[in-house]
């Protein structure tokens, strides 16, 4: 019986892929070279040192280790100018409304996110009441595909794998959730998540319970 939902966060509910871009754009272009909203999607879901060395090989530079933490360490400090504006406004669609749902109908809830600033993003939304734990990249030691950050979040809810459903936008997240032994519910586009067990566009007009449903299916099919 299913019982946990774990989200991931950047993707999924909230947009936060905008200012990552402008913000690696930003440093890209610092470095003289330019960065397209087509590179960005390889970004996503992706460390932020992972993110760095993409954004490097697209620029051909080459960079130290100190070097490498400089940039990174500068590309934060824009994007944390940029989140620090959000409101709640920006909140994915019925985002919140869907997992308050799945708390009312007795499922714990949880975030896996590879963001260091998760804290930071669910204080600007409001929402971090909405989750029993929160395991994310000031945690997990190794980033998405790897499972660590999903198998965590099970652990901290004390919850068999086998009974978890993840969220996820990234193909890599799906990728992490499968290896975790975990149901997986694609959000975006059916031909980029096509390993998910479901995909959907958006949380609006959908019940956790839809969704336990077809995985009910899924499973009995
Ligand atoms: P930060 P998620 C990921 O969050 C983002 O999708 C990815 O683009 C970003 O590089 C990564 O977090 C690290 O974020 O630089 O804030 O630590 O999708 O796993 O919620
Ligand atoms: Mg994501």
């Amino acid at each position: 019986m299913i019982q946990a939902f774990i989200f991931d966060l950047d993707g999924v509910l909230v947009d936060t892929a905008k200012y990552h871009y402008l913000a690696w754009r930003r440093l890209a272009q610092s470095l003289g070279f330019d960065f397209t909203e087509e590179d960005n999607e390889r970004l996503k879901g992706v460390s932020r040192m992972q993110s760095l060395d993409i954004l490097l090989s697209i620029g051909n530079i080459q960079a130290d280790e100190k070097t490498r933490h400089a940039y990174a360490e500068q590309k934060n400090q824009w994007y944390v100018e940029y989140i620090s504006r959000m409101g709640r406004d920006e909140i994915l669609p019925e985002a919140d409304r869907f997992v308050r749902e799945a708390r009312e109908s007795g499922l714990k809830t949880a975030i896996a996110s590879a963001s260091k600033n998760t804290p930071l993003i669910l204080e600007r939304l409001g929402i971090a009441e909405l989750f029993d734990t929160v395991i994310d990249g000031r945690i997990t030691s190794r980033a998405k595909p790897d499972p660590e950050v999903f198998l965590l979040a099970a652990q901290a809810l004390g919850g068999e794998p086998t009974a978890c459903v993840v969220f996820e936008d990234a193909a890599a997240g799906i990728q992490a959730a499968r290896r975790a032994g975990m149901y997986c519910v694609g959000i975006g586009s059916p031909q980029q998540l096509s390993q998910a067990d479901i995909v959907i566009r958006t949380f609006r007009g959908l019940s956790p319970r839809q969704i336990l449903l077809q995985l009910e299916d899924i499973k009995t099919n």
